[in-house]
């Protein structure tokens, strides 16, 4: 049934509604659980960072995927440097309204975990650190009073936007908050910093608990209730750390998961153990993992092996040992857009998560969605005590055994033993519950594990055990899961024989009340159960496949259960009308379950496939962009670099000047120096500093003497290099010469050690000149205060382009000649390339586009040069062909505009050799849906003559 109505009614310009006060609520715990408002509750949390998705209307598409997908709460990083181009400048507008996000999360129904900082890590550049905060003499994450000052500044802003959104408050769902991030340097200068950001946060009205992200499990900045030796304790009420045990390269055997909780090895190392009265809680725990510069080009296959049967084993294994706050990190990577990435990553940082950089949920998320609904619904999982030991038929598995003390429900968890085998096993194992005994037959194929629950009072049913997955139940409805192709066995208790229809065997036994139904699990089965002295229950049997279009979605009117599309993102009553909003890909019936008797279901568009999305050729123009290069260029309007103090961790020697691009206020993007001596040299040696796979281009006297490129590679790749340069004959004269050295700077390093690495010098660092040559340096326009605010400090670099704002809609192009791409070569240095497109992508559909460079099917190719690509003047990455691995960036609605014309501008980088030119570009459709999101376009402006 077509509604156009309804899609105006939930979407709209991204509306600014602030959530209405509401009574205070309380967040409290034990050693269980959070309990909210009393109430205890499962957190299941995914981490999501607004910072790298550029478009608020999308913020509402991702977080209605993950609520969709299983998930009640996301963990946010916020990233001080997105936010600050200058010290004591703040910037909470357009991209960066993270008042806006945080409406949508609680809109959405998705509590928040707040991670501020200041130091974030995130495979950012400078860990999250302003790159003003490299000039600051303090050493940062101590409690050096310059960095205290600065890191003041940012959290009293921040907190004062995370504060309006608190829980506690009655005026959001923030729930928690972090302080710093995995600081593993302990000593009395990081503890007396820790205390103070938690004066700071209490003193900035922050009511929620507070909690530090421990990097692995060192026992570090545990509450100082937690008396276990070995920890070091700091100003926080709860401990939580972070895991990455999972997949991280491609092809790996997969690994055991280990046990974290208050039951394993235990003491201040065994994660949870550290803190024995608080709930166990993950920060961060792997749903991927990031690629780098020169890398495989792992994420599809990160996402396979970190997918389904490692997300139950690992997931499984810390819900098996009583962890109740679980964050995955990341759950959207999305893109380290403009100068968004640390040395170590590329512009995408999709990290194999269970919602690609695309914004398509990947089949991983449907496990999340059966995990997520399942720690929801089943209620005991928030206090679980260890139960006895229980022994299978086979050695080649292993059961976890829980009980809850006041149910008495239990809760096994199978996987194989090792849990990193992935052999084919059937098996038994014997339980003995309230019930009383009864023995599982339970199979295991792959590497997998399986979540089953026994004694249950499951609403007005009583379920004995199943060997299926509970997904989601509420009064009249319950939804269990298996792999398609293996049997399942429901037994339910009864005090009568019941009327049972459906595809299942069943059986009743009078004695004991038992109500056993044997299946196979495959599509899905509904089974009708009448009578028996308790109210009726559809019972829902999936298999795996079929539970990606199943949907629960809770209205103030109760549960739904929906099936048929490819996404149910709301719904709520009006009237007898229940209103479902949501995505289709193919044509599909829609059937609901839990809806009152007469309720219309109405859908917002038609259930149908996608129409076609028609991409346009792109036709392209282009003008040289290296004219910094020319001897005659003016550079009387660029700072002089004579500098003699710097505060970086890389100063040129004595007596020479200081060069790094910070020290004149040139934090991010590419820098161009200009250096003038008399006198005739046969080389010229530079130092410089360019982050991951950044690169040198050097000119003298107009001639182009070459490039150096810095070595991609993992864990952590050089990010600074030295490179001599033969300076022609025709330079080697006495008198004046001009040397021209452009820098592009791929990132500071981040402060992982807390040892001021983000102070490491960008741009030229020192040279074979000496003191022998001035200079003038020129980045970004404006530095600390961006010429473009909108786009602001993330997108701004040093190019005479991007200074004239080429890279701008509207910039006048016509005099450029029309250009062949593929092109055979390119002139070295910058050739900047113009194309202007119109999309007509069909209305109510959402197409997730991209842009191609090169051969998609590899991840390098052998040309030498790397283009930076602006959509519609927004840097929305940088494409480096012979590094690689990525060829394809996305291209976010909100900055594309799927209606209309859009620019984009490419500047490409060359050596000048043959063959390094411009590859092949096509714009290519990463998904389409019928449905979507209302996603406005953000506003920025387009070149004007007296600005840009
Ligand atoms: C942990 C960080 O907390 C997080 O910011 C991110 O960098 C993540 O790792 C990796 O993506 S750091 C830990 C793995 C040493």
């Amino acid at each position: 049934m077509v509604l156009a109505v309804l899609a105006a009614a939930l979407g709209g310009a991204v509306p600014r509604t602030p959530v209405p006060a509401t009574a205070k609520h309380t967040v409290t715990y034990d050693k269980y659980s959070l309990l909210l408002d009393g109430k205890r509750t499962y957190i299941w949390s995914g981490e999501f960072a607004y910072w790298r998705l550029p478009s608020p209307g999308l913020w509402r598409d991702v977080l209605q995927k993950m609520k969709a997908n299983g998930y009640n709460a996301v963990s946010i990083y916020f990233n001080w440097a997105y936010h600050s181009p200058k010290r004591g400048v703040y910037d909470f507008g357009g991209v960066r309204d993270v008042d806006l996000l945080l409406d949508i999360a609680a809109q959405t129904g998705l509590y928040v975990i707040a991670r501020p900082g200041p130091y974030i890590n995130a495979e950012t550049s400078s860990g999250g650190f302003p790159g003003w905060l490299s000039n600051d003499p303090g050493r940062a994450r101590s409690d050096a009073p310059s960095y205290l000052a600065a890191a003041d500044e940012w959290m009293t802003r921040i907190d004062a936007i995370i504060g309006r959104h608190q829980f506690t408050e009655g005026t959001g769902t923030v729930i928690l908050q972090q302080i710093e991030n995995e600081l593993f340097v302990t000593g009395a200068a990081q503890q007396r910093y820790m205390l103070r950001l938690a004066r700071r946060v209490r003193a900035d009205g922050i009511t929620v608990p507070i909690f530090h992200n421990d990097v692995g499990r060192n026992g570090y900045w545990v509450p100082r209730s937690s008396e276990v030796p070995g920890t070091v304790e700091g100003p926080t009420g709860l401990y939580a750390f972070d895991a990455y045990v999972g997949p991280q390269r491609c092809g790996e055997a997969p690994k055991d998961a280990p046990d974290f909780g208050l039951w394993g090895p235990g003491g201040a190392k065994g994660g949870a153990s550290a803190s024995p009265r608080t709930p166990g809680f993950t920060a961060e725990f792997g749903g991927g993992w990031f690629d780098h510069w020169g890398g495989p080009g792992a994420y599809p296959c990160l996402a396979r092996e970190a997918g389904s049967g490692y997300q139950r084993v690992f997931y499984g294994t810390n819900i098996a040992n009583g962890l109740s706050i679980q964050n995955f990190y990341m759950t959207y990577g999305g893109t380290s857009w403009g100068w968004l990435p640390s040395p170590v990553v590329y512009t995408s940082y999709d990290y194999g998560a269970a919602i690609d950089e695309a914004r398509q949920p990947r089949p991983k998320a449907t496990t999340m969605k059966q995990l997520g609904m399942f720690v929801q619904s089943f209620a005991p999982l928030t206090e679980l005590d260890r139960g006895d030991p229980v022994t299978p038929s086979s050695a080649k598995v292993k059961v976890y055994h829980d009980v809850n003390p006041h149910s008495g429900a239990h809760l096994y968890v199978a996987m194989h033993h090792p849990s990193s085998a992935t052999t084919d096993d059937a098996f038994t194992f014997p339980i003995s519950t309230e019930d009383g005994d009864h023995t599982l037959a339970v199979r295991l194929n792959g590497l997998d594990a399986k979540l089953l629950v026994a004694d249950y009072d499951m609403d007005a049913q009583h379920l004995v055990y199943s060997t299926s997955e509970l997904m989601t139940h509420f009064a009249g409805t319950a939804l269990f899961h298996g792999r398609r192709g293996e049997s399942g066995e429901t037994v339910l208790r009864y005090p009568s024989a019941p009327a049972v229809s459906g595809d299942v065997r069943s059986s009743y036994d009078a004695a004991t009340g038992d109500l056993r139904l044997t299946y196979v699990h495959d599509g899905l089965t509904e089974v009708r159960i009448t009578g028996g002295g308790r109210p009726p229950l559809t019972l829902l049997l999936a298999d795996d496949e079929a539970t990606a279009t199943l949907w629960r979605q809770d209205t103030p009117a109760g549960p739904v259960l929906v099936s048929g599309p490819a996404l149910v993102r709301t719904a709520t009553y009006e009237g007898s009308d229940l209103l479902l909003s949501g995505d289709t890909t193919g044509r599909t019936s829609l059937r609901v379950w839990g809806a009152p008797p007469g309720t219309r279901v109405r859908w917002n568009g038609r259930l149908d496939g996608a129409d076609p999305v028609r991409l346009p050729d792109l036709v392209w123009r282009s003008s040289p962009g290296s004219p910094e290069a020319d001897p005659g260029y003016d550079d009387s309007g660029w700072q002089p670099a004579g500098r003699t103090t710097t505060a970086a961790t890389t100063p040129p020697p004595p007596g020479e000047p200081v060069l790094t691009a910070d020290d004149y206020g040139f934090h991010q993007g590419d820098v161009w120096y200009r250096g003038r001596w008399t006198g005739s040299v046969e080389t010229l040696r530079i130092r410089y500093g360019g982050g991951g796979a950044g690169l040198a281009q050097v000119w003298v006297d107009g001639a182009y003497l070459g490039q150096n490129v810095l070595p991609a590679g993992k864990p952590s790749p050089p990010r600074t290099a030295t490179a001599t340069f033969t300076v022609p004959s025709s330079s080697r004269t006495a008198g004046q010469h001009v040397v021209a050295v452009m820098v592009r700077n791929n990132g500071h390093t981040q402060d992982v050690y807390a040892d001021d690495a983000h102070k490491e010098g960008r741009g030229l660092i020192s040279t074979s000149l000496g003191a022998a040559a001035t200079w003038r340096i020129q980045g970004n326009l404006g530095g600390e205060d961006p010429a473009d605010p909108v786009r602001g400090i993330t997108n701004a670099g040093g190019l005479a382009g991007e200074r004239a704002g080429v890279h701008l809609p509207g910039y006048p192009d016509a005099a450029w000649h029309t250009a062949a791409v593929p092109a055979a070569t390119a002139a070295p240095g910058t050739t900047w390339y113009r194309s202007t497109f119109r999309l007509a992508v069909p209305a109510g559909h959402d197409a997730s586009l991209g842009l191609t460079i090169g051969d998609p099917g590899t991840p390098r190719s052998a040309a030498r040069y790397r283009a930076l690509i602006f959509l519609n003047g927004w840097n929305l990455g940088q494409y480096i062909a012979d590094v690689g691995p990525q060829g394809t960036f996305v291209l976010p609605n909100g900055i594309l505009d799927p209606h209309g014309v859009n620019t984009l501008a490419l500047a490409v980088t060359s050596d000048g050799g043959p063959g390094n030119g411009l590859e092949k570009v096509a714009l290519t459709n990463l998904g389409t849906v019928r449905g979507g999101v209302d996603v406005p376009l953000v506003a920025a402006p387009a070149w004007a003559p007296t600005g840009g």
